[in-house]
């Protein structure tokens, strides 16, 4: 038989091993659920009646209702409020980093019908049924929530709560993790490619997804509101299973659980910074995971990996990372490597590593349940997997077959789990790709993951099925990593990606938006997909560049890698079945355009090494949705086709086939077009040429732009419209804990001139020979640097370290 026979007949006989091993599983999962599920009905919803006695507590009260309902108020800080209507059973604290708060001085008092409990910030008002009205310091209302109903089962059993809240007609809501949705994610009655029901489940779309499917792999049960009144946000601190929906009401069905919620007023970043408070901010990730990283479903053996490499040395181009699918294990396995096909790993990594490229391996949570795996039996004598109310492991089909499940809700398992990854850091691997974590299994039919009321869980000891672990699946598994990260490297920075999490992920990881259909659409989509995982606390993320599935053209993938490399998670990659897609993959004139953009990401690092910095503080996301640089300006309230990046730079990429150019709305200000330094006011839409290679890209009035070029760093200084602006830059060694320094940059109107001041923080050394500063907008007659003057030419000077320059000229003032 020739090869290409043997292939194709295996291939086939691989095929029909998973439809068989779905078919069974699916058929088995169907018998267990109806074991196992709860299958008394729903008797009645019950709302709470009259409150019947009150308590005042340290930093809030508790209300008591007929009906055996409770509600704890208890303020975290005078403007975050946690909320718990019981019964119902609490919640692991997963998503929370902080619990040590300070007192807080709440009032407490009943006014007319009603309770008022408030602080110097938030005001709620406490109806006798049940309904709750928060407002701010002003007494302004920015929520209405409606008195929550209570599920009861037959049995009288809680059955979760569904909880509404009266919605403005204005209002626009965003969040809720990651979505194939519109950005402002309100019901439209018009847009047909819109869930009119967000689910609370994550979930393997299984190879491609556009938009409007839901839901997808990493859920949060988090929204923001706005309104012309004000913003607000909420957090759910439940992990069962729910429906979102936001037509005149938003509302939230949780199928089990206490009513847990956390609540917030104030500017969406102030919001931001104070839902990263409580989850978590997001760690600084080593300096290289901000280069460009190359991956493809179907890089087989290491000898294609090295051509990979030296395909980007042949044409001259940076790259920091390469991907290993799941190709490189050895039948599926997790932590393990193909012998054959990558022989010397360990070698390989340092042959990479010379050329500072970074290896990344895949990890799939599925243990292959075979006696020969050591890694199962190892589990299995450990108790660490998932199982069946009678003990028996859960088993369900991913690559390897039938495969066992770590139980990462278990200390003990997320610790068992842990330290597999020191054998593949060992070998020079850099930092690891999870993958199918939701968890994602092969079914021929129903939920694509495990048994969810069959499979049991530790939840730390106090027990739990899978409805209520599964959410969190992903996010303990990524805990597990950081941990073993830390633990095995200390000198280095956790380096992970996973597509599944939940809240507080970003304490763990970065993830990246999965199998997006390759099309215009896909390229479409990501932009409010990001916008919206930002707002929901997770920082970094990205797409396949060109999409999973299907072969780009070269414009589509112009275009996408065009806006890829002003996205945090700089990837190419793409299903097995795609061609190999590479910057030169697709001919010269696709090339030379994205070998600029691939420069000029690379020119970027400081500023994004900068807003990763800023993030570690604050909890800001680097792409932040346009209404960020304006909040009165409800034009900007809908923009899901642009975004900012950081404070000072303004994307707006080209999503459609064929188009050359642009309608842009412009927050207020002064906006530079980064390519031709056209002055722009701001407010104003206006058309822009875009060519093939060129993305509109503006630079607000007042930064100060940080691009570096081999061994020099240059400001590109844009003068301010007001009388002042600043700006910082964050560097240290790239990675550790060692030391570090913050420069920080004043620019102030000194009448016509304008005067940079400079101030240091932090011991790091200055790592750059030169520091050249290039004014824009502004025409330079002479430079006096810390009282010299000092050459300049086209605008530019080339100083050393400095205190202070003062810019004579004039500002090139007319604009369109
Ligand atoms: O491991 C294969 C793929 C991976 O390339 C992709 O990025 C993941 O999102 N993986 C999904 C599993 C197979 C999907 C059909």
């Amino acid at each position: 038989m020739n090869l290409l026979k043997k292939v194709s007949l295996n291939l086939r006989l691989i095929k029909l091993k998973r439809f068989f091993g779905s078919l069974f599983y699916s058929m088995q999962r169907d018998k267990l659920e109806r074991k196992f599920k709860d299958v008394k009905l729903l008797k009645a919803t019950k709302l709470p009646t009259n409150i019947i006695r009150t308590e005042k507590i340290a930093n809030g009260g508790i209300f008591y209702f007929q009906e055996e309902v409770e509600l704890e108020i208890y303020f975290i800080t005078t403007n975050l409020v946690r909320i718990n209507w019981k019964p119902g059973k609490l919640p692991v604290p997963y998503a929370i980093s902080h619990h040590n708060w300070e007192k807080v001085e709440v009032d407490f008092q009943s006014k007319d019908d009603n309770w008022l409990i408030s602080t110097d910030d938030l005001q709620i008002i406490i109806a006798s049924d049940g309904s709750l009205k928060f407002q701010d310091a002003k007494g302004v209302t920015l929520r209405e929530e409606l008195p929550p109903q209570r599920k009861i089962k037959a049995n009288l059993t809680n059955h979760g709560w569904v909880h509404q809240a009266k919605l403005r007609p204005d209002e626009c809501i965003y969040g809720l993790g990651e979505r194939a949705a519109p950005f402002n994610l309100r019901t439209s009655p018009d847009n047909i490619n819109q869930p009119k029901t967000y689910r609370m489940w994550n979930f393997d779309a299984g190879g491609i997804y556009t938009n409007g499917t839901d839901p997808l792999y990493l859920c949060i049960p988090l929204y923001m509101g706005l309104h012309s009144h004000g913003s607000y946000l909420i957090f759910y601190e439940n992990t069962f299973p729910a429906n979102f929906s936001f037509q005149d009401f938003a509302v939230a069905d949780f199928e089990d659980g206490a009513l847990r919620y956390y609540f917030t007023i104030g500017s969406p970043p102030q919001l931001i910074q104070r839902y990263t408070q409580l989850t978590g901010h997001p760690p600084l990730p080593p300096r290289w995971a901000f280069g460009y990283h190359q991956s493809r479903w179907g890089y087989e053996k290491e000898e294609v990996l090295r051509k990979v490499a030296q395909g980007f040395e042949q044409y001259n181009l940076p790259v920091s990372a390469i991907h290993l699918d799941i190709d490189c294990m050895d039948d599926f396995r997790a932590f393990t490597i193909d012998p054959d096909r990558f022989p010397s790993l360990r070698e390989f990594t340092q042959e990479m590593a010379e050329k500072d490229i970074k290896l990344i391996t895949i990890i799939n949570p599925g243990v292959k349940s075979d006696r020969h795996n050591k890694l199962f039996e190892e589990g299995r004598a450990q108790g660490v997997f998932c199982k069946q109310p009678n003990g028996q492991l859960i088993l369900a089909p991913v690559w390897g077959g039938m495969c066992a499940f770590p139980d990462f809700t278990d200390s003990q398992a997320r610790h068992w789990w842990s330290r597999q990854y020191e054998y593949l850091l060992d070998l020079g691997i850099a930092g690891f790709w999870h993958d199918m974590n939701e968890p994602g299994v092969f079914t021929l039919w129903g939920d694509s993951t495990l048994p969810a009321y069959s499979t049991q869980h530790s939840m730390e000891g106090r027990g739990g099925d899978h409805r209520e672990a599964h959410n969190v699946y992903g996010l303990l598994q990524a805990q597990a990593a950081y941990e073993a990260l830390c633990e095995y490297q200390p000198e280095k920075r956790p380096f992970i990606v996973s597509r599944s999490g939940w809240a507080g992920l970003q304490r763990y990881a970065w993830t990246w938006t999965g199998d997006i259909e390759t099309s215009w659409a896909g390229l479409q989509q990501t932009i409010p997909t990001l916008l919206n995982l930002g707002l929901s606390g997770i920082p970094y993320s990205g797409p396949d560049i060109g999409g999973f599935k299907g072969n780009p053209s070269p414009e589509l993938y112009v275009r996408w890698f065009q806006m890829a490399s002003f996205l945090p998670f700089f990837r190419t990659h793409s299903a097995n079945n795609a061609k190999p897609r590479t910057p030169w993959g697709f001919g010269e004139s696709t090339l030379n355009i994205v070998s600029k953009y691939l420069r000029l990401r690379y020119q970027l690092i400081p500023y994004f090494y900068t807003l990763a910095w800023q993030a570690t503080q604050t909890g800001y996301p680097p792409i932040r949705p346009l209404f960020w640089a304006d909040l009165q300006d409800t034009r900007l309230w809908n923009i899901e086709d642009a975004f900012l990046l950081g404070e000072a730079l303004l994307v707006y990429p080209i999503i459609q086939e064929g188009k050359r150019n642009r309608n842009i709305i412009l927050p207020k200000g002064r906006w530079y077009d980064f390519w031709n330094d056209t002055s722009l006011a701001g407010g104003q839409e206006i058309t822009i040429n875009a060519p093939l290679e060129t993305i509109p890209l503006l630079v607000k009035a007042g930064s100060i732009l940080p691009l570096e070029v081999e061994n020099k760093l240059i400001l590109h200084i844009y003068p301010p419209l007001e009388a002042s602006s600043g700006g910082e830059i964050y560097s240290d060694a790239g990675d550790g804990y060692g030391d570090w320094r913050l420069d920080k940059f004043y620019l102030k109107w000194d009448e016509k001139n304008l005067k940079l001041t400079h101030q240091q923080q932090g011991n790091y050394p200055l790592t750059y020979e030169r520091i050249q500063l290039h004014l824009h907008g502004f025409e330079l007659h002479k430079a006096i640097v810390d009282g010299k003057q000092v050459n300049c030419e086209k605008n530019c000077l080339e100083i050393e370290e400095f205190e202070e320059v003062l810019f004579e000229g004039e500002l090139i003032s007319e604009y369109e």
